[in-house]
């Protein structure tokens, strides 16, 4: 593809378990007919859709770096396939936004880990690997 899939949605409520992780999430309910990447965890840039600014959000139209999960969260043994955006550099309020992600690489697959440390630890990684790359240039939305 010549340009990064995306994929828009409402910000929903998830599990509540990210902001105990270190890295809570915006859990984006896509359209019934969207088209999803397949599972795994990608660097993204995201966007806040609305028309207006919304207090303790992202101002809109302006592409902060994300790094997004996409499947079931094996290691918390989930069963629903979710999408959900760790945004860099911002800790907005996001809940009931309409948003945007555009795919820009996949950098793993999806990976039960056998501990929560080790989790948080591959998470950290991924934070730095989506900033290496979408800080090069030409790597835009
Ligand atoms: N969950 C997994 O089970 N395995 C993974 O490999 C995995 N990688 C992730 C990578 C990133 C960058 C992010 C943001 C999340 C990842 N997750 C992974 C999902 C976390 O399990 C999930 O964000 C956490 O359980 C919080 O869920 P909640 O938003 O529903 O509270």
């Amino acid at each position: 593809l010549g340009r990064p899939h995306r994929v828009e949605g409402v910000v929903v409520h998830g599990e509540r378990r990210g902001r105990d992780l270190g890295f809570p999430t915006a859990n984006i309910a896509p359209p019934e007919h969207a088209a999803i990447p397949a599972d795994g965890v990608y660097a993204a840039w995201f966007t806040v859709l609305a028309q207006d600014p919304v207090d303790g959000s992202l101002p809109p139209g302006v592409a902060y770096m994300a790094a997004v999960s996409v499947g079931t969260n094996p290691t918390f043994s989930g069963r629903t396939r979710t999408v959900e955006a760790y945004v860099l550099d911002a800790s907005p309020d996001l809940y009931g936004q309409h948003v945007a992600v555009d795919f820009v690489r996949r950098l793993r697959g999806m990976e039960r880990f056998d501990s929560i440390d080790a989790l948080i630890a591959q998470m950290g990684r991924d934070v730095d690997d989506t900033r290496t790359l979408l800080a090069r240039a030409n790597v835009r939305g």
